[in-house]
């Protein structure tokens, strides 16, 4: 999937629209996250979807906000893929597929009349709603969202416009219909994902030409013989239709892989949704994603979807919602027992809550109705922290700080800010650069004993030493003095004297190949410049650009050529299947105090998992 895309370019496109009528539009720039006003362009994006193109309730942005709450506080939910291929676990007449397991019948070529007997033993004995929702319950997430068609065309409801549903197999149970009950029992919110562009059953459901071929079913059907608008209006439309309309109040419709609709059909998808459940909140795959400055005039979403398992500390315009796995398929694939560790779910969570997102995390329950045991288990160990620690989480708010820290990630509630550390410093101290609001009291949560700080200037710096370490991650409280924050979002060195460039931080111009940074040094000398770079790709065989490009570093006067290569090796849990990659480039010293700047230059920049260019995360200065 060319997906995703484009973290920078949701940023840019945002930018280039809503700035370009202004006589100032400079190059286009991947931060500002000083200049950018968020809420100016949320409202700017609400209106450009006027009624009369969509013909939508219009809704204001409070109203936007209001509708959107209860999701933005809940954080985390449970992704759930059951289907025909569930009984496959990956592996079709002893061929294993190579690839993610409910797409074994694409891959693996496998005729639709063979595939479609798979309903003549679908019985999943072992079903139970109520065990379900209380392992999403345990392990802390409050929502559900079930695949109730995936790409293969299978309905686990009762669906009157097609047979090719769960009633007309053994199991003849509605699963939806026992899992919203159950779910709304619990006190979850319930979703549905529902595949509304690819459905390998039907004849008529063409995608486009070339690469997107690969996602239709080209075994049975010619895709030179397709009408869409036939399989819209003879299935996709009316099935959503009847999920929207059969079972209640529905909170979200999880809409995947809608490249290569046109505007018009992805209108009235909007449309029968909204029309039916005016409240539900709709995911961002509705339509191509790659194209974001075109998608903002002409569609309409609630939340936006980046890369699966990839996490790249960037902030959205809108919230986002990052759908991961638990081992490295979404379907159940009986081979793969590599699964997410509770440490690495925390670490997802909490870093996709320190930017304004929500974790969406994917369970593949075997074909007899159970989920696999290993996955529960961390989900429950997972689940246990939260339960402890759930206050640094839930009904948060993003970071306050535009750069990331390498102790662990922020949260803010209010006027009390969360640092969730998972790298406990050896120094036994963290410190916050930039927040020029005082702090009152820090405690560990769950904690009433102060713990000592100093705060001079833009530092707070906190002595941890005092404080029992939980497994994990570990949250600390800051209450401050308001809730109005106040932060010098200019970047500094750091209490240790390291300098901390974040991607997230740059102002970078595309067609120079330039990123730039500029900061202030308090204390001089002499430092080491590595370049920490993202692998990316398709997750089984992570590619790492940095070769690809060859470029320079200015800074201080002086010019360091840079050609990158692999020094050292971080797993960092939020890229998952991708490894951190640092790149040592040579020497700088800073001679005076003062304020410096730092240009990359030659270098494409890619953040996202499949854009193209160096997936630059950081550049570090480290005082020798
Ligand atoms: O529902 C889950 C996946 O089945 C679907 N979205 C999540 C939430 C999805 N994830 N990744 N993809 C789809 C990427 C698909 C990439 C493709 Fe291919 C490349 C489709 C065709 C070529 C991968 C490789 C799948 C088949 C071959």
């Amino acid at each position: 999937m060319k997906a995703n895309y484009f973290y920078n370019l949701l940023f840019l496109g945002f930018i280039v629209i809503f700035t370009s009528c202004k006589e100032d539009v400079k190059k286009e720039s991947v931060n500002s996250s000083e200049e950018l006003n968020y809420q100016s362009n949320i409202e700017a994006y609400f209106k450009s979807n006027t009624p009369s193109k969509v013909d939508l309730p219009y809704e204001t942005e409070e109203e936007y906000q209001e509708r959107m709450q209860w999701w933005k506080d809940a954080k985390y939910g449970m992704f759930i893929h059951w289907g025909l291929y569930s009984q496959l676990g990956g592996e079709y007449k002893g061929e294993v597929t190579p690839k993610i397991a409910e797409w074994i019948q694409n891959t693996l070529k496998i005729p639709a009349v063979e595939y479609k007997k798979l309903m003549e033993t679908f019985n999943a004995t072992k079903f139970s709603a109520e065990e379900w929702v209380s392992i999403a319950k345990a392990a802390g997430m409050k929502y559900i969202v079930i695949t109730s068609k995936h790409h293969d065309g299978f309905a686990l409801f009762d669906s009157k416009v097609s047979d090719y549903d769960v009633m007309n197999t053994p199991f003849g149970r509605d699963v939806i219909k026992e899992l919203k009950d159950e779910c709304h029992r619990q006190g979850l919110k319930f979703g549905l994902y529902y595949s509304h562009a690819i459905d390998w059953d039907h004849p008529q459901a063409y995608i486009g030409e070339g690469e997107l071929q690969n996602r239709m079913n080209t075994v049975d059907f010619d895709p030179n013989d397709m009408d869409r608008s036939k399989y819209l209006k003879e299935k996709s439309f009316p099935q959503l239709k009847e999920i929207l309309t059969n079972y209640g109040t529905i909170d979200i419709l999880w809409f995947d892989m809608g490249k290569g609709l046109d505007n018009e059909e992805i209108r009235e998808f909007v449309k029968i949704t909204k029309e039916l459940q005016p409240n539900i909140i709709i995911s961002s795959r509705i339509g191509d994603e790659v194209a974001p400055t075109s998608l903002n005039k002409d569609m309409y979403f609630d939340f936006f979807t980046p890369s699966d398992n990839y996490s790249t500390g960037d902030q959205f315009e809108i919230p986002f919602e990052m759908a991961g796995t638990t081992n490295s398929s979404w379907g159940y694939r009986k081979d793969d027992k590599e699964w997410r560790e509770p440490g690495f779910i925390i670490n997802s969570l909490i870093a996709s809550a320190s930017r304004n997102g929500n974790y969406l995390l994917n369970v593949g329950p075997m074909a007899n109705g159970l989920i696999p045991s290993e996955p529960v288990k961390n989900l429950k160990i997972a689940g246990e922290w939260l339960k402890k620690n759930g206050e640094s989480v839930y009904n948060t708010t993003a970071s306050p700080f535009p750069w990331n820290y390498n102790w662990g990630y922020v949260t803010q509630n209010e006027n009390k800010m969360y640092l969730n550390v998972f790298n406990w410093p050896k120094s036994n101290r963290i410190e916050l650069n930039g927040l020029l609001t005082k702090a009152d009291k820090i405690t560990a949560l769950g904690s009433s004993d102060n713990l000592s700080f100093t705060q001079d200037g833009r530092f707070l710096s906190i002595d941890l030493s005092t404080v029992t370490k939980q497994d994990f991650a570990t949250p600390i409280v800051v209450e401050l003095k308001s809730a109005e924050l106040n932060i010098d979002k200019k970047i500094s060195q750091n209490i240790e004297n390291d300098i901390r460039l974040d991607r997230i931080t740059s102002q970078y111009m595309k067609d120079e190949k330039l990123s730039s940074w500029n900061f202030t040094v308090h204390t001089p000398g002499k430092f080491k410049i590595k370049i920490v770079s993202n692998e990316k790709g398709n997750h089984s065989k992570p590619d790492w650009t940095g070769a690809d490009q060859k470029g320079s570093v200015q800074v201080a006067g002086k010019i360091i050529p840079v050609s990158l290569t692999r020094d050292t090796e971080i797993v960092n849990p939020t890229l998952f299947f991708y490894k951190e990659i640092g790149s040592n480039v040579g020497e700088i010293e800073f001679t005076k105090k003062g304020t410096y700047s730092l240009q990359l230059k030659g270098f494409e920049i890619g953040a996202g998992k499949w854009t193209k260019g160096l997936g630059l995360n950081r550049i570090e200065l480290v005082q020798k």
